[in-house]
């Protein structure tokens, strides 16, 4: 299986994920990691992670693992043996990467469940500014089937919204600080939302302070699997926070300030 990615990431697409916050790279993962993580994602969902959370409301089924790839082979080996480290590297501009954690995001056909507006950096343990996600989409995915939206140039907002439950517990991050988010939907014509239609084996890359979300699968046919993973680069410290939730099955054991590095946030690259 490809260790390499199947091309290099171009200039162009570093800027346009720094300038934007977001970008979506085409055929990033070619038919045996799709067909590999395929298989990895049933197999996590007949027996998920002692991390793993249903979101849905109403009908349908909306999973979320967190942290599996701790205890699940078949995701560790996307991890470490994956080219997505070494596109994180050339993405954040970065001389070493560190895994910060693996998120599963299965929303199965007719799930009214919507993921709610958030930024992604309050949720986690960890400050800095080269911190992005690679969403790998293992499913053709269109806004109507839940494809993710981000609102272009909001991870150089400044602000830091404190973050929200995905299966509405209002209680869930009340000790966190920030404002609430404002209802985006109200003001959508405000922004300016990109999303993309897309293939199985393309990804989003995004920057963890990119205000994004989704909408439910309007598709009564096509599943949306997606296999979020996140990393990080030189300039990333440990900044644990009192009411946030695991991201680590595992505690990491290191000292606030200090760079992550450690068997749960392991450093991937250089190899
Ligand atoms: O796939 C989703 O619905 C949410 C994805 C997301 O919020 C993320 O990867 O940060």
């Amino acid at each position: 299986m490809n260790a390499r990615p199947l091309a290099p990431i171009t200039d162009e697409q570093v800027d346009t994920f720094w300038r934007d916050g977001a970008t979506c790279v085409r055929g990033l993962f070619g038919n045996e990691w799709i067909e590999h993580m395929r298989e990895a994602v049933e197999d996590d969902l007949a027996n998920p992670g002692p991390l793993a959370r249903e979101y849905a409301k109403g009908g349908g089924r909306f999973l979320g693992d967190i942290g599996a790839w701790a205890v699940k082979p078949g995701l560790r080996k996307f991890v470490e043996e994956s080219p997505a480290a070494e596109i994180a590297a050339r993405l954040l501009k970065s001389h070493k990467v560190n895994f910060l954690y693996d998120q599963l995001f299965v929303k199965e056909p007719g799930t009214a469940a919507i993921t709610p507006w958030h930024q992604d950096g309050p949720y986690w343990p960890v400050r800095g500014d080269q911190i992005l996600s690679i969403w790998f989409a293992l499913d053709d995915v269109t806004v109507e089937s839940s494809g993710v939206e981000y609102l272009k140039g909001s991870h150089r907002w400044g602000k830091e919204y404190r973050p929200v439950s995905f299966a509405g517990d209002t209680e869930m991050y009340k000790m966190l600080p920030g404002d609430t988010l404002p209802d985006i939907e109200a003001m959508r014509g405000q922004f300016e939302v990109m999303n993309w239609d897309m293939k199985a084996g393309d990804c989003l890359i995004h920057h963890c302070m990119t205000v994004h979300g989704a909408p439910g699968n309007a598709s009564s046919t096509r599943r949306r699997r997606a296999y979020a993973t996140r990393w990080t680069g030189d300039d990333v410290v440990y900044a644990p926070r009192d009411g946030q939730a695991a991201i680590t099955i595992d505690k990491p054991g290191i000292e606030p300030g200090q760079p992550i590095d450690c068997a749960v946030f392991p450093r991937l690259w250089p190899r």
